[in-house]
């Protein structure tokens, strides 16, 4: 069994990127192998619960206040409209529901009504992940009590590009969450974006980053940058997708036992780099026509093409786990096999 480590180096990361693509996705669907069902993926649905007028300088994102991207502003939504976006999501098949704000940090006042998210959502049998921005150490301490299963904080790219793409907080700032997250015990959701015109030494930057956290995040999502007209990566160079899928197959390698997430980006992408993605490693996607903004593919096509390649959604963890589980949640999974048996 390959082992975890924690003291990957840049030069033996890069030496993975050098590999032939073929000797490449080889050993990363080795180590795949090892910990997990080759053909099961987790699906996860995302909501937007707060949208736009970021204070914050992202170059990539449409929320940021900072670029005209002709993003319609919303305040914090109701309790009420993010339970039924939640059962929507839950009737579709996804077990996790991820939830995210256009906040530099959660204000204070927010608190009470996110958190009533948290268990409002959990109480449905979904897993629950937000993001929110920067934590406090209290901050995270009460979402880890209402129940939140994931938190979701990207470093993005490596330190040294970082300051190309944000100048409204710091690497160490993301990493202080982070370890605010983790001492709360909750599970983190850590990765980055590709394609922002960061060079390759960049990519294996951010990897070695994340495989040596004090612990790998359990979820991984590589995002391909969705370029959003009026944010100043509107024209950023197109990806190779073979690059994406090394770069899917080296965080593989690197962080055997996490989760890989085919993230942002999978509406610029075919069926057949998806497909590759998968077999390098990624085991985790963003399911539902919307990601926080952007238009993802429709459920219907994903769960297509989950067929096609005769994938299935990863179970929701046991109730052991899970202690609230419900049995409408495993309605919901068989829900997802007719859907897809009456939409092939
Ligand atoms: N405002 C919070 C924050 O930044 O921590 C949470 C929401 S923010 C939209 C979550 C993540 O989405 C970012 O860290 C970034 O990695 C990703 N993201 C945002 N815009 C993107 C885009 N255009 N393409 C790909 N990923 C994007
Ligand atoms: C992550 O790494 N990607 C998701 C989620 N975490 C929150 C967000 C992608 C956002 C893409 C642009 C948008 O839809 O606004
Ligand atoms: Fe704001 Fe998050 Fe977008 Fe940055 S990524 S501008 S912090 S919403």
């Amino acid at each position: 069994m390959t082992q975890i480590r924690h003291d990957w180096t840049r030069a033996e990361t890069l030496a993975l990127f050098a590999l032939p693509f073929n000797d490449l996705l080889f050993r990363a669907q080795q180590v795949h192998r090892e910990r997990f069902d080759p053909n099961a993926v987790q699906v996860s649905t995302l909501l937007s619960i707060k949208t736009g007028a970021c204070p914050e300088d992202c170059k990539y994102c449409p929320q940021s206040a900072r670029y005209d991207t002709r993003l319609e502003r919303e305040k914090l939504l109701e309790l009420e409209q993010v339970i039924a976006q939640a059962r929507r999501a839950r009737e579709q098949g996804a077990t996790r529901f991820c939830m995210g704000a256009a906040w530099r940090s959660p204000h204070d006042r927010d608190l009470p009504q996110v958190l009533a998210m948290v268990r409002e959502v959990k109480a449905l049998g979904l897993e629950t992940c937000m993001t929110l921005g920067m934590l406090a150490p209290q901050q995270a301490q009460a979402l880890a009590e209402a129940g939140l299963d994931y938190y979701n904080h990207n470093l993005d790219t490596s330190p040294e590009y970082y300051g190309e793409i944000i100048t409204t907080r710091t690497y160490q700032d993301r990493l202080e969450t982070l370890e605010h997250v983790r001492n709360a015990g909750m599970k983190v959701c850590c990765g980055g974006i590709l394609g922002m015109g960061e060079a390759l030494a960049d990519r294996a930057g951010l990897l070695v980053q994340l495989a040596n956290l004090s612990e790998h995040p359990e979820s991984v999502p590589i995002n391909q940058l969705v370029r959003v007209a009026g944010t100043p990566l509107e024209n950023a160079e197109a990806l190779d997708p073979f690059d994406f899928v090394r770069t899917i197959a080296v965080a593989r390698i690197m962080m055997p036992a996490s989760h890989v997430r085919l993230s942002a980006g999978r509406e610029d992408m075919n069926e057949q780099t998806q497909a590759l993605a998968f077999f390098a490693g990624a085991n985790s996607i963003f399911y539902g026509e919307r990601l926080l903004t952007t238009p993802n593919p429709e459920a219907d096509a994903d769960r297509r093409l989950f067929q096609r390649l005769g994938i299935h959604p990863e179970p929701a963890p046991a109730p052991a786990e899970m202690a609230c589980r419900t049995a409408p949640q495993r309605g919901a999974e068989r829900l997802w096999y007719e859907a897809a048996v009456g939409g092939g």
